[in-house]
């Protein structure tokens, strides 16, 4: 088993972390994204979305998307589960999962591909494009962002983790999540208790990136 990553690369860094909260070891190989080293045979074969990470298994089978991979690991390797024990457990992980990702990553990944000027010809991953950076996008993302972390705030006050009384993978995907708002230059300050929250998660050993 062998896991393809870069480490700049934001959901790559969601696996590594993963890895270290779980103490787990795996044989990895860096791929260049910057490079373009994705678009190169054999990685192209492998992941024909042209993304980082994903884990080739022994038996060949390529396993891509971030979450989708620490969730076949955490299935797979000894340790206690960041997805939960118990089917009610898993609910509550996946929901703030799935909030973090569509409600907060993903506009504000758009925000953020539309904005930094390394992302020209690359606003939408694993893609060359003549579409051009759209300040529009940045401005709706950061929007959509903002209404995201307005729900979220309540949520967090008095709270220690995103999901459940302990640590799971919702804390490391919102993580991921609430430091762009640092690429898109917005005032975490707005939001106390979720900048609390990740001022403690950034504070992990897992998390010195
Ligand atoms: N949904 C995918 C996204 C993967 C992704 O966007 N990876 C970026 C790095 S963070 C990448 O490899 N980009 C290459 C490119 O844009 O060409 C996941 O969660 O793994």
């Amino acid at each position: 088993m062998k896991l393809y990553g870069f480490p700049p690369a934001a959901n790559a860094q969601r696996v590594r972390v993963f890895l270290a909260e779980k103490g787990i070891e795996l044989l990895t190989q860096e791929l260049n994204v910057r490079e373009d080293h994705q678009f190169f045979e054999p990685y192209t074969s492998m992941n024909p979305f042209h993304c980082v990470p994903f884990l080739e298994l022994d038996d060949g089978t390529v396993i891509a998307e971030s979450v989708t991979i620490c969730r076949y690991l955490d299935e797979t390797q000894p340790g206690p589960s960041l997805f939960g024990k118990t089917p009610q457990d898993r609910a509550e992980i996946d929901m703030w999962l799935r909030r973090f990702e569509l409600d907060g990553f993903l506009p504000m990944l758009h925000a953020v591909r539309n904005h930094v000027p390394m992302f020209a010809g690359r606003v939408v991953p694993g893609t060359r494009t003549d579409l051009p950076q759209l300040p529009d996008l940045v401005t709706r993302g950061k929007e959509m962002a903002s209404i995201f972390f307005d729900r979220v705030e309540p949520h967090m006050q008095g709270r220690d983790w995103v999901a459940l009384d302990h640590f799971t993978m919702a804390d490391i995907s919102g993580f991921f999540t609430v430091r762009m708002t640092k690429a898109l230059e917005m005032d975490l300050d707005r939001w106390p208790a979720l900048s609390n929250w990740f001022t403690k998660i950034a504070a992990r050993p897992a998390f010195q990136l």
